[in-house]
């Protein structure tokens, strides 16, 4: 365009917002002659590998950045198109020239990427969004002191749902901890996990890519070097904020097995380090966690009612209760409160840089023990139990029902029914007892906050990584598609508790984290990363989304959740859909009701385009879910899990 305006004879054809220069002077001058433009041209390119990468042209020299791993490429094209030679090792002094100009306004381009659509599935951005990415460090700068760089507190809480106060996801649910810190916080009532299990969610959350384009769909263990290929260049957050100047702390449950799933990786300045179980405790697990002693122990002395009734049958899995007397746990207190007083001691201490400090409590994970008097806040007569209605499980597809099944052989469901007639009210209760146990024990790092010299530039994030049913969907614990296995607690407490009271009901992610928390801090862009930040909805929380949550479970099976519909898909392309306004208990599913062919349309189009094939699934092999899959077709569906769906025998386009 600023060609075509200067040969039309206008007196000024590059305006400061048009970003290219005419080459009129080139077709005067015979092809010599330079641009007339104030910046080096940025071409951004997509790599096959989804990273994206820019490249910046110069005259005769050219500088590619294929990533964040810091070292310059830079070919001098004068002296060979082929781009072989790379001078940048020996830096003469016309290359070190070239660097400082192109790290400069590099720096700038990639504070600038989202509005460039330097990121996967380029689109055009909608007024608003143009609006508010320009408007980025405005943002920031309106809910925070400029310039400055904040604390962060990352409190997670391990299995919690929505069972606090401040959400009202059971009536009885005692939070007083957490409901104060929300008092003082955004809360996100519509937010969703990344997949519905601890080792998957965390490394979404932790490394901003969704669990279909990693390929962590469960909990299994990652070498680094594998860990490292699915990373590419993406840097997981807390070593980003290591990297960029912030001293990194951890204590307990951050990533699966701890403060780290992969042995030296650089994530913390600082980890609190396992602790040893005395042998007596460590034996224990009655078979369900090995007489290592992991840390979901303690288990129950007699190993629960559950285990009485089954005994090995129910090894490697932990549907039990206990409320534990002084002799049941550790002397120095339960794994939790260990982790606590780690952590308030962290914040009594002097820190000469800005501080990452993230503590995870992995209460109220099962088993479900917790010190007998946080049992004691609820009466077993007054426990209110999920109500199921009778045909709940008829309109689920085959999928949804394997799911549902879980991991106990028989269903996990029907074995809790079986132990007695009131150990589904007694699991309540002792999920309920977790919770305000951890509770109590986020109270503890939180006062200490508040007492500390931090309390005031301090930015905490509250999350849990998945939700938890406890009888809904005839289902237990996580591992599955629906409401209660999705949404999780969320809220984010600004300095001075800046907009303190705040509620958003935009469905967000827990992905979009990290790229909230780089804003927050001041920090550079990491490109790649697949959230969105909630800085928008942090300034004005009816401000708009335009992207739903997706929660993706094992291979190919995702839930895609806006703000008044959550509509699933299995592998086989099994459906379902519910109307949030109307059943947000998602009693009925609307999959096939031709009224909502265009809602489902249009949430189909967010499922993931990138849906990497695990292992087990290639060469025509198969996982846990689908072997369960084929059990429940080829023998039937047990009748506490419905009626036998019909199901596709070919994928659904
Ligand atoms: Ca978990
Ligand atoms: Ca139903």
């Amino acid at each position: 365009m600023p060609t075509l305006v200067d040969l039309a004879g206008y007196r000024d054809p590059r305006p400061d917002y048009i970003d290219g220069g005419s080459t009129r002077q080139l077709r005067h001058n015979d092809g010599e002659g330079h641009v007339d433009r104030s910046a080096p041209v940025p071409v951004f390119h997509q790599a096959a590998d989804r990273k994206p990468a820019s490249t910046i042209r110069l005259d005769d020299d050219k500088r590619v950045k294929p990533g964040n791993k810091g070292r310059l490429a830079i070919t001098h094209l004068s002296r060979g198109m082929a781009e072989v030679h790379d001078p940048s090792r020996q830096m003469s002094d016309k290359t070190a020239e070239v660097q400082t100009q192109l790290t400069g306004f590099l720096g700038q381009v990639d504070a600038d990427t989202t509005r460039a659509g330097a990121r996967k599935g380029k689109r055009k951005k909608t007024a608003n969004e143009q609006k508010s990415s320009k408007s980025t460090r405005e943002m920031r700068d309106a809910l925070m002191s400029p310039g400055k760089q904040p604390n962060v507190l990352f409190v997670a809480i391990d299995d919690l749902n929505d069972w606090i106060g401040a959400l009202g996801g059971h009536p009885q649910a005692k939070t007083p901890n957490l409901d104060r810190l929300i008092s003082q916080s955004v809360l996100f009532t519509n937010a969703h996990c990344a997949a519905p299990v601890c080792s998957a969610s965390r490394h979404a959350l932790l490394s901003g890519l969704r669990p279909s384009t990693t390929g962590w769909y469960s909990n299994s263990s990652k070498s680094l070097k594998s860990y490292q290929r699915v990373l590419g260049d993406t840097v997981p957050m807390p070593t980003y904020f290591q990297r960029n100047g912030y001293k990194t702390l951890a204590a307990g449950k951050i990533f699966h097995k701890g403060t780290s799933d992969v042995n030296g990786y650089p994530y913390w300045d600082e980890a609190r380090p396992k602790y040893s179980w005395p042998a007596e405790l460590a034996a224990r697990g009655h078979g369900y966690q090995g007489a290592k002693g992991g840390h979901f122990h303690p288990f129950p002395p007699d190993g629960g009612a559950i285990y009485q009734k089954y005994q090995k049958a129910v090894n490697g899995q932990s549907l039990c209760w206990g409320a534990l007397e002084a002799a049941d746990m550790p002397p120095e207190g339960m794994p939790d409160e260990q982790v606590a007083a780690w952590a308030v001691d962290r914040l009594k201490q002097k820190h000469d840089k800005p501080f990452f400090l993230a503590v995870g409590f992995v209460r109220p994970h099962v088993p479900f023990t917790a010190p007998a008097e946080f049992f004691d806040l609820y009466p077993l007569d007054e426990i209110t139990v999920p109500e199921v209605p009778a045909d709940e499980m008829d309109d689920i597809p085959l999928w949804g029902k394997a799911f549902a099944y879980g991991t106990l052989a028989g269903g996990d469901h029907y074995n809790v029914l079986s132990v007695g007639p009131d150990y589904w009210r007694e699991m309540v209760r002792a999920y309920l007892a977790c919770i305000s146990f951890a509770d109590a024990q986020a109270g503890k790092v939180l006062q200490a906050l508040a007492e500390s010299a931090y309390a005031e530039n301090t930015i905490v994030v509250f999350w849990s990584d998945h939700g938890q049913h406890l009888g809904e969907k005839r289902h237990w614990r996580k591992m599955a598609l629906w409401e209660e296995s999705t949404r999780v607690p969320l809220s984010v407490r600004l300095p001075d508790a800046i907009r303190g009271g705040a509620v958003c009901s935009r469905s967000v992610s827990l992905v979009d984290i990290y790229p909230t928390i780089l804003q927050l801090c001041n920090l550079p862009h990491v490109e790649g990363l697949e959230g969105t930040s909630l800085l928008p909805q942090l300034l004005d929380p009816q401000a708009e989304r335009r992207v739903p949550a997706i929660t993706t479970w094992q291979y190919n099976n995702h839930a895609v959740r806006s703000q008044n519909f959550r509509y699933i898909r299995y592998r086989d392309g099994s459906e379902e859909l519910y109307d949030h306004r109307t059943d947000p208990d998602e009693h009925r599913n609307l999959a096939r009701d031709p009224k909502l062919a265009s809602i489902r349309k249009k949430l189909r189009g967010y499922l993931p385009k990138i849906n990497v094939i695990p292992t087990s699934l290639k060469n025509g092999g198969t996982d846990s879910y689908g072997k369960k899959y084929e059990m429940l077709r080829s023998e039937g569906v047990p009748a506490w899990l419905g009626n036998t769906p019909q199901v596709l025998d070919s994928p659904r386009p």
